[in-house]
């Protein structure tokens, strides 16, 4: 053995920071509680007291706007401009840090300054714009905590149209910076970059069914492939996926139409050489590039050399004006397919005039043909676009007002309701997308709140009436694009009065209770206080009976939105297909109710020990679905102790698996059957670092921490909408 103190202390292969060995790849099923962590204040150096909304408030928004447009033409040496405007450059960014949102599960989209982080700083969709991060920096240093990147990048992408003459629907801010990449999404399956369809781990199945949680068609694209699927060039397949694509980032086609015109109005496609010279993408970078990827070694590397997307030219004669080009090129010549300088597909007119040439974006002596991607294309070709196409080129000042609220829709669809945007900008219009729910106009008092609770608990409800219609209404939250929950009752609408994991008999039997109780009142309280609050005296009674007298706070002030205000088909997205919380899976034999579990607690901000304690407790309330008995080991159901816990722990027991999500827990002496379980109450107990917290709330001692934390969990989920006393 050598012991050679003058080696250094690690191997090449030995990393501290990053084993190439870990608990995963021994353990691939074992659940990986990671995403409950995340965003931890360890992380985050602006410090638990820091208030973006506070600084937000400080900013000179007109002089940071300004600065912004002034950006636009003062080209740099390092990356200089096409036609000395950064505009296009500006409107990428802002588009691709928005284009990753999904309606699925929320997830993606320019509300956290993800875009600074692997791996979306890399995926070959966002070349070189790390550049367009960087021309930004001085304004970012400027402003400092005044303005998040997230936001930064989205007023960015505004001045960029505003400079260029067009008028914005307008600005909010309120996007706050997260510090690290997410752990909770997934951006599909593929091991490697812009895989093609039936590649391994693909997200394709059938004739082109794309898996139904993902909006992009390639791993390392925001949307499609603008060569064609899968790099062959049809218009007709490619309107497929861009159908698709939008419609998960909910978009319709109209929009989607007014999106791709009135974003290629602008800029150009860079692929001026031989793509293969590029240096590796930012994560991959060399320290000396300092975080900038994708280098190119000919010439000046920049400029007219530019390498990007690999397509090359302009969609329009004028690209650095708002105008109407767009339609009047695409659909009044004829387009051929072409390949760029750095050998990509592209179309490009047939006998085009002179005048309609754009002028090269760095030698104004020459002038170039325009082109169009295969997703431009379907512009026209697919017969649904191409009315749509017609009627935005007859009609600019329509085309010019859908367009704007389209932008405005696909930049602030995941900042969350309008009580959430900030700055002078905000426009006064509401819009449906933003889930409207009107303000109320009382208070209640310690008395009143009291009187309103002995009502609802001696109207002949039941606890878990009570404590599951709140849970229910309240669930659909997502912390993701801060949709859903229980402000605005519209559980009581279509389409969530009706989906199977609400019970709709058992909703509408409570719902008509609470509308009795609310006529009879001389304040009109809302529907949404009314089911928040019941839920609150059900747990209440449930800690009483348990010896403890530990009150639920209730913050009143919850709106009922009404049909008109909801977009019923966007909400279709937020039904629960499994709650583990209750024990409720729409699909019998679900495989990963252990995974779904884990899903919907991050969606809903938990951490492992809230949700943790939250199983414990409603199991023993007796709230599964149907009232089934799985995981409700107590012989005192509806009384908030420990049991749950105490018995998951208890060696007295072994556990027998029956079906693939349905297990016995036998008493090891007569061999009787006690109970049974699932995968979402046995994994507290096999899991080894949820067991942990289970040991904790089994503890003789903590049987009074059990019910506090309870609460505090409980009160947690029923708050999480309510962003109007946060
Ligand atoms: Fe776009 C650019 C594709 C949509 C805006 N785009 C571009 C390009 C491409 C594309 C390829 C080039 C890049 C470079 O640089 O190279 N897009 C596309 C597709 C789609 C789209 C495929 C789907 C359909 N876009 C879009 C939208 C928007 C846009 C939606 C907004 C609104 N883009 C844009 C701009 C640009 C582009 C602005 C220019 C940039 C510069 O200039 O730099």
């Amino acid at each position: 053995l050598s012991n050679d103190l003058s080696k250094c202390p690690f191997s090449q292969k030995e990393k501290v920071s990053n084993p190439a060995i870990t608990n995963q790849h021994w353990w691939p099923k074992a659940l990986n509680l990671d995403i409950l962590s995340q965003h931890d204040t360890k992380t985050n150096p602006l410090g638990n007291d820091f208030n973006y909304a506070e600084e937000f408030k400080k900013l000179d928004l007109e002089v940071l706007k300004n600065d912004l447009k002034t950006l636009m033409t003062d080209s740099q040496v390092w990356w200089p401009a096409d036609w000395g405007h950064y505009g296009g450059l500006m409107i990428r960014l802002a588009w691709h840090s928005a284009g990753t949102y999904r309606v699925s599960d929320g997830r993606g989209g320019s509300n956290t300054g993800n875009q600074r982080f692997a791996p979306i700083n890399s995926w070959p969709d966002n070349g070189n714009l790390d550049k367009a991060r960087r021309l930004l920096w001085p304004i970012k240093k400027k402003y400092g905590n005044k303005i998040s990147w997230a936001d930064l990048i989205i007023l960015a992408g505004n001045m960029a149209y505003e400079s260029m003459g067009f008028k914005t629907f307008g600005f909010a801010g309120g996007r706050e910076d997260i510090w690290h990449p997410e752990k909770d999404v997934s951006w599909g399956n593929e091991t490697e970059w812009l895989a093609k369809s039936g590649s391994e781990g693909s997200r394709y199945s059938g004739e082109r069914d794309l898996d139904h949680k993902l909006a992009a068609v390639m791993m390392g694209l925001v949307y499609v492939n603008p060569e064609g699927v899968d790099g062959q060039p049809d218009p007709l397949r490619t309107a497929h996926d861009v159908r698709i694509t939008f419609k998960r980032m909910a978009m319709n086609d109209e929009e989607t139409v007014a999106l791709t015109a009135g974003g290629h109005t602008v800029g150009k496609a860079h692929g001026n050489g031989d793509a293969s010279l590029l240096t590796k993408e930012p994560e991959a970078s060399e320290f000396e590039t300092q975080g900038f990827g994708w280098m190119n070694p000919k010439n000046n590397g920049n400029g007219a050399d530019t390498i990007t997307s690999g397509l090359e030219g302009s969609w329009t004669t004028n690209p650095t004006r708002w105008d109407d080009e767009y339609f009047h090129l695409l659909l009044n010549y004829d387009w051929e397919l072409q390949k760029s300088p750095a050998g990509a597909w592209q179309w490009e007119p047939i006998n085009i005039k002179e005048e309609d040439k754009p002028l090269d974006a760095f030698d104004p002596s020459k002038r170039n043909n325009p082109i169009m991607t295969d997703a431009d294309m379907a512009m026209k070709m697919d017969p649904i676009y191409r009315e749509i196409s017609e009627r935005f080129h007859k009609d600019q000042a329509y085309f010019d007002d859908v367009f704007a609220r389209a932008w405005f829709k696909l930049t602030h669809r995941d900042l969350g309701p309008k009580n959430r945007y900030l700055g002078a900008d905000v426009p006064d219009e509401v819009l449906i997308w933003q889930d409207p729910i009107p303000a109320v106009d009382y208070t209640l008092s310690e008395s009143e709140i009291e009187d309103l609770k002995s009502k609802i608990i001696n109207s002949g409800l039941t606890r878990t009436d009570l404590i599951n219609t709140a849970w229910d209404s309240a669930r659909t939250f997502r912390g993701s694009d801060l949709r859903g929950g229980a402000n605005g009752a519209r559980i009581q609408l279509a389409p969530q009065n009706d989906w199977i994991g609400n019970e709709p008999e058992r909703l509408k039997k409570v719902l008509a209770t609470f509308n009795q109780i609310q006529d009879g009142l001389s304040k009109k309280v809302s529907i949404a206080d009314l089911i928040v609050l019941g839920g609150n005296a059900a747990i209440e009674k449930a800690i009483q009976d348990a010896g403890f007298d530990v009150k639920v706070p209730f913050q009143s002030g919850r709106g009922d939105a009404t049909a008109e205000m909801t977009d019923a088909e966007s909400f279709e997205d937020l039904e629960p297909h499994a709650d583990g919380f209750r024990n409720f899976y729409k699909v019998e034999n679900t495989v990963n109710p252990e995974e779904l579990l884990l899903d919907r607690a991050q969606l809903l901000g938990l951490t492992a020990p809230q949700m943790t304690v939250l199983i414990g407790g409603m199991r023993v309330l007796g709230t599964n679905y149907k009232g089934s008995k799985e995981g409700v080991f107590t012989n005192n159901e509806g009384v908030l102790t420990n049991d749950f816990f105490v018995n998951l722990t208890d060696m007295n027991y072994s556990w027998k698996p029956v079906s693939e999500n349905l297990y016995n827990i036998v008493d090891r002496k007569s061999g009787v059957t006690k109970w049974t379980a699932t995968r979402a109450d046995l994994v507290f107990g096999s899991n080894s670092i949820l067991r942990s917290y289970a040991e904790v709330y089994a503890q003789d001692d903590n049987k009074e921490k059990f019910v506090k934390d309870f609460v505090k969990a409980w009160t947690k989920v029923m708050n999480n909408d309510r962003f109007d006393i946060k």
